[in-house]
């Protein structure tokens, strides 16, 4: 039961400097520390080395770049992964999340997808009016952009929860993909039916603009009538709790934004609320009766005692190929 870290420092998908030095920061403001003192074993992969993203480029060019810096991202996971293990990104856009997807479904696992975010990622060349090829990461896995990319999962796989800016062609795909796709307001109320409705095996993928921009200003393309912080890392934990946590990742923070620290506290949050729950998983926390924890009950250690510290050494592989 490893917790596999690494980062996704990406800009191939939205080309902005900035979001280049999100797992860095979030390592250096107290990510390695709590996983630390978890009692589960972590290895750090450090960040993948990636290209910029360049406006300049041909869109297919660009997405063709996000393909191939998946395609390296799938290579390492199916390296390093083990039954039971826990794949965990730090991106980057939202370009970080197409090789976890691609590496899950090669593994052969029957998961969902739970994507937490403002947007549907779900454009083509042709319905993109930015061509940033962040916003056709779900479409290219979904097979509509087969030049590109052969079909990677089902639509069925795909939960979208918080979505509130879906571009005109975009939403017409989705419909006739029958993908779900969901408000918060929605979320809110079919929550219960919702959780109740996932697969056990999940791949989480949080975007930090699913957030109201009033308490995530930090990242990349803020939309207003989000979730609150409270209610997204209540849903984060609510969604890993009694299920089997393949793969996460945290995407589209956006440091120089930030306010005062408020959403890389945010991220932090999330990353917390995810891992406690899937610690406390009857796999990996014998002993806890996690299925009596409440929602709010997320601290560290609400779950096992840490007699069992495996840490090991993070490994620094900063030019992963
Ligand atoms: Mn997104």
């Amino acid at each position: 039961m490893t917790i596999h870290l690494l980062g996704f420092p990406t800009t191939l998908g939205l080309p902005r400097n900035a979001v280049r030095h999100a797992p860095e920061a979030l390592r250096a403001s107290g990510l390695l520390a709590y996983l630390r003192q978890l009692d589960s074993q972590v290895i750090d992969h450090g960040d993948m080395a990636l290209p910029p993203g360049l406006q300049s480029d041909p869109v297919p060019a660009r997405i063709a770049k996000v393909v191939e810096a998946a395609r390296r991202q799938q290579a390492h996971w199916q390296r390093v992964a083990r039954p039971g293990d826990l794949l965990l990104t730090i991106g980057g856009d939202h370009s970080t999340s197409l090789g976890t997807i691609m590496a899950l479904a090669a593994m052969g696992h029957d998961f969902d997808v739970v994507w937490v975010d403002a947007h549907g990622d779900f454009n083509t060349i042709a319905t993109s009016p930015s061509g940033n090829p962040h916003g056709m990461v779900l479409s290219l896995a979904a097979g509509l952009l087969p030049e590109a990319l052969p079909r990677i999962i089902r639509p069925e796989q795909l939960r979208l929860w918080g979505i509130r800016d879906l571009d005109p062609g975009e939403r017409r795909l989705l419909t006739e993909a029958r993908v779900e796709v969901l408000s918060p307001a929605e979320v809110r109320a079919r929550r219960a039916e919702l959780l109740a409705g996932l697969k056990p095996n999940l791949f989480l993928s949080f975007d930090i603009d699913s957030v109201d921009p009033a308490e995530a200003p930090g990242t990349m393309t803020p939309v207003p009538g989000g979730f609150s912080r409270d209610e997204a890392v209540a849903l984060v934990a609510d969604i890993v709790r009694g299920r089997n946590l393949l793969a996460l990742d945290v995407v589209e923070y956006h440091p120089d934004r930030d306010a005062g620290g408020v959403t890389e506290r945010l991220a932090h949050a999330v990353l917390r609320a995810a891992l406690d729950a899937w610690r406390c998983q009857p796999s990996n926390c014998s002993g806890s009766p996690y299925s009596s924890r409440s929602a709010a009950d997320s601290s560290p250690s609400a779950c096992a005692s840490r007699t069992s510290r495996l840490y090991s050494p993070r490994k620094r592989l900063r030019s992963l190929s």
